[in-house]
């Protein structure tokens, strides 16, 4: 139980217990190659979607092109499904056939 406390005029506060404040859980959003998505696209998207300058936007797209998957960005599981969202819009509409998925970090203790 949390601390309590009692004023003058006989009100009592009590003090929630502490809640251990855990770190959400991250999540990898992975960038998958393709032979028919344009690297300017993929560099676009890098850039305007998770934020990426031109040089790392290049470096990742590269990266993807000749490993096959790459990390786009490391977010919480919401951040990373509507970023994923947004650039599978992105794609439809250039009729890419661009694929992301998402992996969730190894959790860390303490
Ligand atoms: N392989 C594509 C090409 O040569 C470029 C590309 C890179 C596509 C990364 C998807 O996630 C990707 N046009």
């Amino acid at each position: 139980m949390g601390d309590r406390f009692e004023n003058d005029a006989g009100t009592v506060t009590q003090v929630k217990p502490d809640k251990k404040l855990k770190r959400p859980r991250l999540y990898r959003v992975l960038l998958h190659n393709d032979d028919y998505t344009t690297r300017e696209f993929v560099v676009q998207i890098l850039r305007t979607v998770f934020h990426r300058d031109e040089q790392d936007a290049i470096r990742i797209m590269l990266h993807v092109h000749h490993n096959g998957v790459g990390i786009a960005g490391v977010f919480t599981r919401e951040v990373a499904e509507t970023k994923i969202q947004r650039v599978e819009q992105m794609a439809q509409e250039q009729e890419f056939p661009l694929r992301l998925t998402m992996e969730p970090e190894e959790e860390e203790d303490a």
